[in-house]
């Protein structure tokens, strides 16, 4: 059995630990055109992974693009093609960017593996290929890249949370800054319209204080979910606090953004909020307070310090209104 092993160029068992570990199941390409090689290949990855070979390096390059695969094995001896051509296509796609690249070499050609690696190929193996050694790095590259894979996804979601409220879901304070300044600046430089509402629960203290906190909890996510059904995909909905929301209007004048307002006002009065998981609906009213960008503002402080005092007003003139 080892003799016929090593006549298709491959030696050895794979370890049979390899099977509990993880780095395995991955979607592997093996591009190679010699059916000795590539079956001994197949044979050995299949028994931990799902395998498919392609002889054909054009089609493998699409196939690459398109599979959702993990990795990708290239023979660099292929019989009408450079298979350190295809590697380094492989580096450069977008598409194929991110895939974990084997390439595979006699063991006198030296030179091309240093060049492979130069371009960016994760590892190679050397003919004839021990089964060992052929097990344990492609899971140590399918393992590098889940982990590269993971991390991404992490840091994605930190950075989803630390910019959204956790109660409501909408934007904190922290993204409303860094993204109304931005705002403020596009709209400063193109001279575009530019406002904000600031709005404020009415009487919020008493609902906490008659029907509990989470009740109060319940009010303000149902309060989110109304106010994003007025506004649009561009607007900037984001909790400033406690039971104060902002909202940014871009390319809106204060007319436009008067008439966003009583919008919402009047979606907030129409029903009543369902408290207690429904058992219970309580009338709840909003207070606006609106203002739009002027020549002379030098910041987003300016105008939302508008907005601020026209819904201090608002409060003044009995609440459930706007004050533009
Ligand atoms: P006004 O009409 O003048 O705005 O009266 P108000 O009672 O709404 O105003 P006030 O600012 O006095 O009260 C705000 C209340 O919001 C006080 C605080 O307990 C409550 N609050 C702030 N954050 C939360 C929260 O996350 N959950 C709940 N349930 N209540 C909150
Ligand atoms: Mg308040
Ligand atoms: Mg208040
Ligand atoms: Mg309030």
């Amino acid at each position: 059995r080892a003799m016929a092993s090593r006549e298709y160029g491959l030696v050895g068992d794979p370890l049979a630990a390899a099977a509990a570990e993880d780095g395995q199941n991955a979607k592997i390409l093996v591009v190679d055109d010699r059916r000795s090689s590539y079956e001994r290949l197949g044979a050995t990855l299949s028994q931990l992974h799902r395998v498919d070979i392609e002889p054909d390096p054009h089609q493998a390059l699409i196939r690459a693009a398109e599979g959702a695969y993990d990795t990708v094995l290239v023979s660099l001896d292929l019989q009408e093609f450079d298979g350190l051509r295809l590697c380094s296509q492989l580096r450069s796609l977008e598409r194929t960017r991110d895939l974990a690249v084997l390439m595979i070499a006699e063991s006198e050609d030296r030179a091309r593996i240093l060049r492979g690696l130069d371009i960016g190929v994760h590892d190679f193996l050397v003919r004839p290929v021990d089964r060992n050694e052929l097990v344990a790095r492609v899971r140590t590259q399918v393992r590098r890249k889940r982990f590269a894979e993971r991390l991404r996804e992490s840091v994605q979601v930190s950075l989803e949370l630390a910019v959204t409220d956790a109660l409501t879901g909408l934007h904190n304070r922290r993204y409303l800054d860094s993204h109304l300044a931005a705002l403020f600046d596009e709209a400063s430089l193109r001279a575009r319209p530019l406002s904000v509402l600031v709005l404020d629960i009415d009487r919020f203290k008493s609902v906490n204080d008659t029907y509990g906190h989470d009740a109060g909890d319940e009010v303000l996510r149902e309060f989110a979910t109304r106010i994003r059904s007025q506004t649009r995909g561009i607007d900037v909905v984001a909790r400033f606090g406690g039971e104060e929301m902002v909202v940014v209007v871009p390319d809106t004048g204060l007319e436009g953004a008067r008439a966003v307002a009583q919008r919402i006002c009047d979606r907030i009065e129409s029903e009543p909020f369902a408290i207690h998981q429904g058992t219970r609906s309580i009338p709840v009213t909003v207070s606006i307070g609106v203002s739009a960008r002027m020549v002379e503002d030098r910041s987003p402080a300016d105008l939302l310090k508008r907005a601020d005092l026209a819904l201090y007003r608002a409060k003044e003139e009995g609440r459930n209104r706007v004050v533009a």
